[in-house]
């Protein structure tokens, strides 16, 4: 009979990422792109974020107030190794006390290698277009395991979203290097996949039993307009997204094309995008993930327009009197359920994080009421026999949202950013309530 109650060890946690949060990240390329006019929204730039390179700890304690189990940060690559081939011990050394400080809580551990930021000295190579920067990337890679020994953590994700850093990048060219062009996209895609598959083998090598995946995005791409209508509101969003035949084969282009190529060849070995050409095999990918790892927001609805073929593959706005996020995104929590069956279906009998969920709202309310109807998606997935082991909220303290800078709020912990008070929203409550008592109220 389903309950309420969430499977035993289930894990509640925030997500967080090494440049949002820590501040002064000079030595990475964000840094230098925050600077120039034009790139962030009302010319912020990350600056010293909210400290968290020096308040962790107190952050922490926050955590564990909330009765958090988890928690998912990344390691700043520009820290690491801010100079090629040069390690600042005392960087890895706060790692170290980052993932110490967690565990003496209670809280287990989620790392990221790489979350959209490159150290600087990768721009002479054009950063992951150049076929030399997985060998980097694996030698910061066993940097950091090495350094870590027997403390590293249990669990590891490689890459945060890497076709959001290539549909960002090479796609749409809106984040650095702003380019459009997908024989470079094809090229990116290749070398994060060779990235991702050398640094699994330096963690396996050093620890047998490390659980290593990445976080995938993933929204389901729907046809517009819908034919159901009612079943989202006004302008035909619907759920059912059976729009003209060429919205169709333009959502399942979407969906193939941004969905997938990551999660598939790790599964089979065949790293495979047609629209940039890619179709490629290399069987050492096979076998090179644990888990799988889903960041979840929202769904797309898709609408092509032949005179703007690339940009007409950009989602919709939500239709009028549909209940839209401060980042402009429908609120659908049936999509997480749709993500969570879809990836069982292909990957099982790998178990499921969900690795983000979240939301920027001006009113808490409304993320209360996210976390609520998401959670009760997650649930109903893991009810129908899905292995799902943890959920992430995006995220704990407000912080540099990219492009966006620092309007989006997406906290359960609400930063002052003049004087860095935190305070922890009645969100926040509601979620360590959830986590505390491993169920949903109600
Ligand atoms: C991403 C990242 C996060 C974002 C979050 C909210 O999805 O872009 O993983 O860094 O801050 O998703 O947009």
């Amino acid at each position: 009979m389903a309950t309420n109650t969430f499977p035993d060890a289930f894990l509640w946690g925030t997500a967080t990422s090494s440049h949002q949060i820590e501040g002064n990240n000079v030595n990475n390329d964000w840094w230098e792109w925050e600077q120039e006019p034009g790139n962030i929204k009302n010319g912020d730039r990350s600056g010293a974020a909210c400290d968290g390179w020096n308040r962790y700890a107190a952050d922490y304690d926050l955590l564990r107030d909330l009765n958090q189990n988890a928690y998912r940060f990344s390691i700043e690559w520009s820290r690491v190794e801010p100079k090629e081939g040069q390690f600042d011990k005392a960087a890895l050394d706060r790692y170290l006390d980052m993932l110490r400080q967690l565990r003496k809580r209670g809280i287990e551990p989620f790392v990221t290698l790489h979350h959209f930021t490159n150290p600087r000295w990768l721009a002479p190579r054009k950063y992951w277009v150049d076929d030399e920067t997985p060998a980097a990337f694996e030698r910061y890679a066993k940097a950091v395991v090495d350094h870590f020994g027997d403390e590293g953590p249990r669990f590891w994700m490689t890459f945060n979203e890497p076709m959001v850093l290539i549909t960002m990048g090479y796609v749409l060219g809106q984040w650095l290097p702003k380019h459009r062009n997908f024989g470079e996209a094809g090229r990116v895609f290749l070398n994060l996949l060779e990235a991702h598959r050398r640094a699994y083998k330096v963690i396996k090598a050093r620890h047998p039993q490390a659980q290593i995946g990445l976080a995938n995005n993933m929204s389901p791409f729907q046809a517009y307009p819908g034919l159901d209508a009612g079943a989202a509101g006004a302008g035909g969003q619907g759920g059912a997204g059976r729009g003209s035949w060429l919205n169709r084969f333009a959502a399942s282009l979407v969906n193939g094309t941004f969905n997938w190529p990551f999660l598939e060849a790790l599964r089979t070995g065949r790293a495979r995008i047609p629209v940039f050409g890619v179709n490629h095999y290399a069987p050492e990918l096979k076998g090179t993930q644990d888990w799988v790892g889903l960041n979840y927001y929202t769904r797309g609805v898709i609408r092509f327009n032949p005179l703007h073929p690339v940009t007409s593959l950009v989602p919709q706005p939500p239709a009028p009197g549909v209940e839209q996020t401060s980042m402009g995104n429908e609120v659908y929590p049936a999509g997480i359920h749709q993500c969570l069956t879809e990836l069982w279906a292909k990957f099982k009998p790998l178990p499921i994080y969900v690795t983000e969920n979240g939301v920027s709202v001006p009113d808490d309310k409304r993320r209360e009421a996210y976390i609520l109807s998401h959670l009760a998606q997650v649930k109903r997935a893991i009810d129908e026999g899905i292995d799902i082991r943890g959920y992430f909220y995006w995220t704990s303290t407000d912080n540099f949202e990219w492009s966006e800078g620092y309007h989006q709020r997406f906290g359960i912990i609400e930063v002052d950013f003049a004087t860095q008070a935190r305070t922890v929203r009645p969100s926040g409550w509601v979620y360590g309530e959830i986590a505390k008592h491993n169920r949903l109220p109600g």
